[in-house]
């Protein structure tokens, strides 16, 4: 498709043919989620929500295909991404972001490509996905999504703490294998939120 990188009517539409029913409701929940954080952090409000629409393009589509993107274009697995091919989503959609919806700001980029498991150092955008993510209108689930919501519009790097706390917590309690990269984004936030090694650590 060809689209300039600003086009968020027809990157709307694409994500409409390309997502389920479901995924695309909680792209758009994303998209506005963000552009409302982008308000309150003066960020783009455009480029907040053109990394919302495009943070999952890669979810609906079988482990296969996203393994065989990443084998055709050299895109590096790394161990924990072969056995859970589910998180080479943001990394499948990165790439598709600049390759097929011809994003190149690469803030953009690297908010899709984060928005899993973050990383240390994360820009205003980033984290603005990250959060996003988790907050939309459309989550139910997650026991501390009513405080994280008001959070979220108080203190991003706090914030960034409470929910990667929480995913810990999860992924343990559940055996999930955990992304180093996700303890070492949780381990950065706290320091930077000096609240020290914090409760998720102290208990694990
Ligand atoms: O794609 P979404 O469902 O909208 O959201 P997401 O891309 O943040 O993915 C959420 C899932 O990712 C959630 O179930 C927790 C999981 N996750 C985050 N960090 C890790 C992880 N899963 C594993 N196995 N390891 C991680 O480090
Ligand atoms: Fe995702
Ligand atoms: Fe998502």
């Amino acid at each position: 498709m060809r689209m300039k990188d600003n086009d968020l009517k027809k990157i709307r539409k694409a994500m409409e043919k390309t997502l389920d029913s479901k995924r695309y409701e909680h792209t758009l929940g994303v998209a506005y989620t963000a552009a409302a954080l982008a308000m309150r952090y003066d960020e783009s409000v455009k480029n907040a929500q053109i990394a919302g629409l495009l943070h999952d393009c890669a979810k609906c589509m079988s482990d296969e295909k996203r393994l065989s993107i990443c084998k055709k274009h050299n895109i590096g697995i790394n161990e924990i991404e072969r056995r859970n091919p589910f998180l080479l989503h943001a990394k499948v959609g990165s790439f598709l972001a600049m390759d097929e919806y011809h994003v190149t700001d690469p803030d953009i980029v690297n908010a899709i490509l984060n928005h899993t498991t973050g990383r240390p150092g994360m820009s205003t955008l980033e984290k603005i996905i990250f959060i996003a993510d988790y907050i939309e209108p459309g989550r139910k689930q997650a026991p501390i999504l009513k405080e994280v919501r008001k959070l979220a519009f108080t203190d991003l790097d706090e914030t960034m703490v409470r929910i990667l706390g929480s995913t810990l917590d999860y992924l343990q309690e559940g055996g999930g294998e955990i992304d180093p990269m996700t303890r070492r984004t949780y381990e950065y936030y706290c320091r930077e939120t000096e609240r020290g090694t914090q409760t998720w650590k102290k208990s694990h």
